[in-house]
């Protein structure tokens, strides 16, 4: 019977880990504490009485005080989370992902509390497509963009909390997921939605970037076996060996949508736009067992195209202003 406290916990991950958490276990209990900013989504969460939501912000002292002093584990995933946003406005990525992280470890710290961080493998910068080596815990931080370097400096905090006053953490830096539940803003989410719509998806450039991808589920079974078992003070990397460049993403998206697999436009590119990120997940694989379940992309992208043409109702409020947000940058 654990109180568990999941900051960002009504948007697309943290939301899954409450789903997740409560099935698993019937005496858990979550408190979802979450700004509801345009990503979050109070109806991402479960009809579930062991489930509250207390609305409000992870750089709000007092609030997180009162929250952290009253439950046994805090898993963070708060965070402004799209790499376009912040080259839009850097502002709230500095202040939520920065300064909200380090309100939450001065609570941590204060009520000695059991502490997971969620961070990226964007925080160690890109490889080359022929470099033969993957991120690993050792690999230098190198973020790229203001989102990046805004979940790298909460790493580091966190990492001094842990040497400096012994806090009781544990982090882990995961490639990019896909699933249920994700905001029409992201890759996956944006092209299969638009072909609803009747709409062209949208390359960036030449679309050879690579992503190494990982379904959501076996992201949160991660974060729960670090949390169950990791040592303290590790970081430990997430990723199921899902590499594949953005075209060929798309081509499959519309293949598995019926489309022809040259119905794509290509649009401006990102600016500083990341080549490719590659996990090494052994020493998760190794000390903690841990192993991918969605372990055929096609498989779970068509899964997860099926749910976005069942749940209209969920995306379908939220696609004309983030496209209006692309429009205006010719993407
Ligand atoms: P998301 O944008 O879908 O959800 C973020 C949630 O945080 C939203 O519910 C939002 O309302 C909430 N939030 C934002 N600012 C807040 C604040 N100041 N106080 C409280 N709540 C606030 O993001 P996501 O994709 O679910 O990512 C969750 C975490 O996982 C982030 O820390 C992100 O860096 C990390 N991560 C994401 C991916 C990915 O592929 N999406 C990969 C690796 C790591
Ligand atoms: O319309 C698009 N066309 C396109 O080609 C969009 C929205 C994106 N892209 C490209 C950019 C990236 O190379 O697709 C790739 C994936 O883009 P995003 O979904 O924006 O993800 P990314 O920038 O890789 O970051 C994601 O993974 C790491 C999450 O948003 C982060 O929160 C996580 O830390």
């Amino acid at each position: 019977m654990t109180a568990f406290l999941c900051t960002g916990g009504a948007g697309f991950i943290g939301s899954g880990f409450v789903h997740r958490l409560l099935a698993r276990d019937e005496t858990d209990t979550v408190t979802v504490l979450d700004a509801l900013t345009y990503a979050g989504n109070r109806a991402n969460l479960p009809d579930d009485p062991r489930c509250t939501l207390v609305e409000g912000s992870v750089c709000d002292a007092a609030l997180v005080d009162e929250l952290v002093a009253g439950c046994d584990v805090v898993v963070h995933f708060a965070a402004e989370s799209h790499n376009d946003n912040s080259l839009n406005d850097p502002s709230p990525f500095i202040q939520t992902n920065i300064v909200g992280t380090f309100t939450l470890l001065e609570a941590v710290r204060r009520h000695g509390k059991r502490l997971h961080h969620v961070s990226t493998d964007e925080v160690y910068g890109d490889l080359e497509l022929d470099d033969p080596n993957r991120f690993t815990p050792t690999t230098p931080y190198n973020p790229s963009s203001p989102y990046s370097a805004s979940k790298a400096a909460s790493d580091h905090l966190v990492r001094a909390w842990v040497r400096s006053f012994g806090i009781h953490a544990t982090l882990s830096n995961c490639s990019n997921n896909y699933g249920p539940r994700q905001h029409v803003e992201k890759f996956i989410p944006r092209q299969v939605t638009g072909i609803i719509d009747g709409v062209r998806p949208k390359l960036y450039g030449a679309g050879l970037n690579v992503r190494d991808w990982i379904h959501v589920d076996d992201h949160n079974d991660a974060v729960l076996d670090i949390i169950e078992r990791g040592r303290p003070g590790t970081t430990y990397l997430i990723g199921a060996d899902g590499e594949m460049d953005n075209k060929s993403v798309i081509e499959l998206i519309l293949e598995l949508m019926g489309e022809p697999a040259d119905a794509y436009d290509h649009v401006n590119d990102r600016a500083g736009h990341d080549l490719r990120y590659a996990i090494d997940a052994s020493l998760l694989r190794d000390e903690l067992g841990w192993r991918p379940r969605y372990t055929s992309f096609r498989d779970g992208l068509a899964a997860t195209i099926d749910w976005y043409r069942g749940n209209e109702d969920w995306w379908r409020p939220t696609k004309a202003a983030t496209e209006a947000k692309y429009a205006a940058k010719g993407q």
